[in-house]
């Protein structure tokens, strides 16, 4: 088995250790750090997205992966940085104001870092405004909102109305999740994309970049 294919098995497997000792590897054996970071680390993390959305692995799975993805990354940002490797693109997430409930939200955001964004993670009981500051401070394309209460889903759209009152308008595009949240709902305040679960919060990221580029 290729070093490559090594490192996306024990990601699988959130072998940690491993990973990071295969990383080193990799880099010593002259592979480039961007095919390291896609064949490699983002390869076992796009099975692992996968397979979460089919319900054949569930939380801890996904996150002991993330923690492997993670220790791969520590070695590898240093590398990619001096290559210039660029992220997809950034996204800012957080969880709405008054609601405490980050769990669903981090694994979102080590999804959407699986997949090659740069996550600008701004934590729990988010003031609408502050999800705008922060998009434009990162030039984030993404706005992720999530929410785990029906009494706190409605400040949603506290967030979509400042975000088309802001220069964002056209650059950035609004996602929104959590427990009680549905893709009735995201019709009814306007946000540009509903996901499920974490793995489908990637793919949806994705394709609302392309949408802006496109
Ligand atoms: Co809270 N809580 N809680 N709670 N809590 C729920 C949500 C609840 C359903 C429990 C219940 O009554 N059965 C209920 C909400 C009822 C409702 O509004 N319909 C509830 C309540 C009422 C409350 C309090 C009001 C309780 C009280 O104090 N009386 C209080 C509110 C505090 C506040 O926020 N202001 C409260 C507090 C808490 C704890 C602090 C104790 C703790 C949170 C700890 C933490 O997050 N650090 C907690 C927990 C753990 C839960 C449950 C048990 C689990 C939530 C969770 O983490 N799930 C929850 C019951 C349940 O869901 N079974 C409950 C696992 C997580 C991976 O799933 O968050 O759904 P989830 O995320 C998924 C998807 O939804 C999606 O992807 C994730 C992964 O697939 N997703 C996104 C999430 N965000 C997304 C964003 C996206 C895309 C997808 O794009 C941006």
């Amino acid at each position: 088995m290729s070093v490559l294919n090594e490192i996306a098995e024990n990601l699988m497997k959130g072998k940690a250790n491993d990973v990071k000792q295969l990383v080193e590897q990799a880099l010593s054996d002259g592979i480039e750090p961007g095919s390291i970071l896609t064949e490699g680390l983002l390869a076992g993390m796009g099975v692992i997205g996968a397979r979460f959305k089919n319900n054949e692995v569930y939380v801890p799975e996904v996150l002991i992966a993330a923690r492997a993805m993670k220790a791969g990354m520590e070695i590898l940002q240093p590398k990619l940085a001096e290559t210039g490797v660029e992220p997809l693109a950034t996204a800012v997430v957080g969880t709405v104001k008054g609601d405490l409930h980050d769990i669903g939200k981090n694994l979102v955001c080590m999804m959407l870092e699986g997949a090659g964004f740069k996550v600008v993670d701004i934590g729990i009981d988010v003031e609408s405004s502050k999800f705008v500051e922060k998009a434009i401070e990162n030039n984030a394309k993404i706005i992720g909102v999530s929410a785990l209460l029906t009494t706190t889903m409605t400040n949603m759209k506290g967030v979509i109305d400042d975000v088309k009152a802001s220069e964002l308008k056209d650059t950035a595009r609004v996602m929104i999740g959590g427990a009680p949240v549905t893709q009735a709902f995201c019709d009814e305040i306007g946000a540009d994309g509903y996901a499920a679960d974490a793995a489908s919060a990637s793919d949806l990221a994705k394709e609302l970049v392309a949408s802006i580029e496109g």
